[in-house]
């Protein structure tokens, strides 16, 4: 066997803290949402059990109202700022009070095709709990139906410091009710990290939401930050496509109809975010109603879920390649060069091996299959030369942040 996918399995392995899998030791001592959707993935490929379970242990912390959390805290940990005392939601099973990007159902159509029909009753209820969230995202984050679904906090997008936030965060105070006590900065060099600054903006957030008792409406109404991202939008798009698969299969012709719909006006909404001159499309800050236009990968992600017309995707895809020339591993989460390029320091630059699978994904999907396939070997050449790291610096190719990490060992196994 490929010792790399024998290495990726043990990291797996070691990272296991009961049937779900921490994103890495130390640095992320709890089951993160999207970490564990990907990491489903890779389960899939050999251990459709525990690929199963680890979707099981995440829907423990779903929300009566359907959310589905980022961080469920099944266990106490002192290694990670904020915890469950921070914010403060209240509810049986610990959890965060905002939510990440539902891959959730892209997994679970992919361990129901790994497992079989014999699969059926374990998925169910599974399904039930993604249909549950999609609904939320729609009610919760989208109530004037725009299609697109909006972000009141940075960590929802899983690209926490990226510089699609910039401008909108500026705007948040950075007065904060709860003391800020970094723990990441213990466990990685800060340079690599969010600044300062950035998490008195996130901490202020998050006491204004626990302020309004976590209440959706509460929170829409009173959020200092709110964007209807394009990449999460992509996402659950994509997401919903897949459920509406699974409801097809299972009978469910009524969700099947409802899920339809929410893609009909999803798939709409993000065309209508298209900017020809950007050669991307782009988020929308809904409260300066201005476009986001940082050069950053979320403008790419549509590619993922839907069937673009060929000149939208031959401009996505010569874009792509200018940002990644001269590059030592691909993709850039934000334009090389430009003024909020930092190449080491988290969602301001490096590569992501699960941004990269989504972008291949997209880019087959596309008609684009030599761009995936570079892609692709970009990706596995970066793991295999520094190991399986958070992410990586693409100009040195350098592995930084947490090692050891969970759903880079997934990709590596789903890319191979
Ligand atoms: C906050 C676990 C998570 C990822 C996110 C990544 C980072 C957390 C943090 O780690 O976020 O959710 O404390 O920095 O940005 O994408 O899910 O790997």
């Amino acid at each position: 066997m490929n010792m790399h996918i024998d290495q990726a399995k043990r990291i797996l392995v070691a990272n296991d803290r009961g049937g779900y899998t921490v994103p890495t030791d130390r640095l992320y001592p709890f089951q993160w949402n999207w970490d564990s959707a990907f990491v489903a993935m890779g389960f899939a490929l050999y251990d459709t059990d525990r690929a199963y379970r680890e979707l099981e242990r995440l829907v423990e912390g779903q929300w009566a109202d359907g959310m589905i959390p980022h961080i469920v805290f099944h266990q106490p940990s002192d290694t990670y700022f904020p915890g469950p005392n921070v914010w403060r939601t209240k509810h049986t099973v610990q959890t965060s009070g905002i939510t990440q990007p539902p891959v959730f159902a892209i997994a679970l159509r992919k361990l129901y095709e790994a497992a079989g029909k014999q699969a059926e009753a374990r998925t169910l209820p599974l399904y039930e709990a993604a249909l549950k969230w999609h609904r939320w995202w729609y009610r919760a984050r989208d109530p004037e139906g725009t299609g697109l679904v909006a972000l009141l906090h940075p960590w929802e997008s899983g690209s926490d410091n990226s510089p699609a936030w910039d401008i909108a965060l500026a705007r948040v105070p950075s007065t904060t009710d709860t003391p800020v006590v970094r723990k990441d900065t213990g466990h990685v060099n800060a340079e690599m990290r969010p600044r300062d600054e950035d998490y008195r903006r996130f901490i202020h957030l998050v006491d204004a939401y626990a302020a309004c008792g976590w209440d959706p409406a509460k929170q829409w109404e009173e959020a200092p930050f709110k964007i209807a991202e394009i990449q999460t939008t992509a996402i659950l798009l994509k997401a919903g496509e897949d459920l509406a698969h699974l409801a097809d299969l299972f009978g469910r012709t009524e969700d099947a109809a409802e899920i339809a719909g929410f893609n009909k006006r999803t798939r709409k909404a993000i065309l209508a975010q298209w900017r020809p001159k950007l050669s991307r499309f782009v988020s929308r800050d809904l409260i300066s109603g201005d476009d986001v236009e940082a050069a950053t990968q979320a403008g790419f992600i549509p590619l993922l879920s839907l069937d673009l017309d060929p000149g939208i995707a031959g401009a996505l895809v010569t874009e792509m390649k200018a940002w990644s020339k001269g590059l030592k591993v691909a993709f850039p989460t934000t334009k090389p060069g430009i003024a909020g390029w930092e190449p080491k320091r988290y969602w301001r630059g490096p590569a992501w091996a699960i941004i990269n699978w989504l972008l291949i994904d997209g880019l087959k999907r596309n008609g684009h299959p030599d761009a995936a396939e570079e892609l692709r070997k970009s990706t596995i050449t970066a793991i295999e030369t520094e190991g399986f790291a958070e992410y990586f610096d693409p100009v040195t190719g350098e592995g930084c942040g947490g090692l050891g990490f969970s759903w880079t060992a997934a990709a590596y196994m789903w890319l191979m």
